[in-house]
């Protein structure tokens, strides 16, 4: 396959970039972190999907260096914005359910944080509810090990896969991403906005924080607000950012 040997070489050849997208605190309307999104931009100018690539990757085990590739790189994009901003915004990276089972996952991230002096406290993993349920108890134990070292965890695209909350108890999370399924037509139809609203409630009963995903419209906004949401994510608020466009964003925003 093109696309295949194509990512064998695209490390190599410098064609990776994070583009990231904040997060905003509903109540204050302050940045609370910004999510690492990766990009794969060929030489011909085009860009592929991670949804597209981050598959291959994972066959052909591409995946390995490229994780820890998107790890060190947020980190040291981290340092660069925490010199401008004078402070230390808080990130996310995603974690697809193979590198949610790496064996040497927690030591990774712990020694890449260390090498760029990057506060535990300052990152956060999102992973699915696929990566949780295909061995339950070594995610329990992932997840314990993370919470040792500080490491902040959410739960991406909540709501899609195993849609029940009970059995998020069983696991140290730290907060919901609310996929956008519940929130495009929240607005308008009354089982959306209580299917949200359920959600929310159980969340916040369980000591979870949520963020909504994928907010476009002012009205959306309202709603969740109204509905104690804490944070929301959308092209309303902010697009994904590359480094100097993020900078000079979270510059006017402070
Ligand atoms: O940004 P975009 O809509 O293209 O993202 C598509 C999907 O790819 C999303 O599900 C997102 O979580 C995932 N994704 C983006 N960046 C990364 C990454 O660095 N690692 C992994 N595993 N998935 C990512
Ligand atoms: O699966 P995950 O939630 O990580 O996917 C993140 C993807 O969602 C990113 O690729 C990002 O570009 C996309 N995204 C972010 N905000 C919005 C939005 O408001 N609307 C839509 N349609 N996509 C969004
Ligand atoms: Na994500
Ligand atoms: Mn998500």
């Amino acid at each position: 396959l093109a696309l295949e040997n194509d990512l064998r070489h695209a490390l190599g050849r410098n064609e990776f970039l994070l583009a990231y997208q904040p997060e905003f605190d509903l109540q204050t309307g302050e940045v609370v972190s910004m999510e690492a999104l990766l990009r794969w931009r060929r030489p011909t100018g085009e860009f592929i999907s991670p949804a597209k690539f981050i598959p291959v990757a994972e066959e052909t085990g591409v995946i390995v260096p490229l994780s820890q590739w998107v790890l060190e790189t947020a980190c040291r994009e981290l340092k660069d914005l925490r010199s401008t901003l004078e402070y230390s915004p808080r990130f996310a990276v995603n974690l697809s359910p193979r590198q949610f089972q790496q064996d040497n996952l927690v030591e990774m991230i712990v020694s890449t944080l260390e090498k760029y002096e990057v506060a535990p406290g300052n990152l956060e993993l999102e992973i699915t509810e696929g990566s949780l349920m295909d061995d339950p108890e070594k995610a329990a134990f992932s997840l314990h090990l993370l919470r040792q070292h500080g490491i902040a965890t959410a739960i991406d695209d909540f709501g899609t896969g195993y849609s029940s909350l009970s059995y998020l108890r069983r696991f140290p999370i730290d907060k919901l991403k609310m996929d956008r399924a519940f929130v495009t037509d929240i607005q308008v139809d009354k089982d959306s906005a209580a299917l949200a609203e359920s959600i929310l409630r159980m969340a916040h009963q369980l000591g979870l924080k949520v963020v909504a995903e994928g907010v476009e419209l002012p009205e959306q906004l309202d709603l969740l607000r109204h509905l104690r949401c804490d944070a929301a994510q959308g092209f309303l608020l902010a697009r994904p950012m590359f480094l100097p466009e993020l900078t000079g964003f979270l510059l006017d925003h402070q």
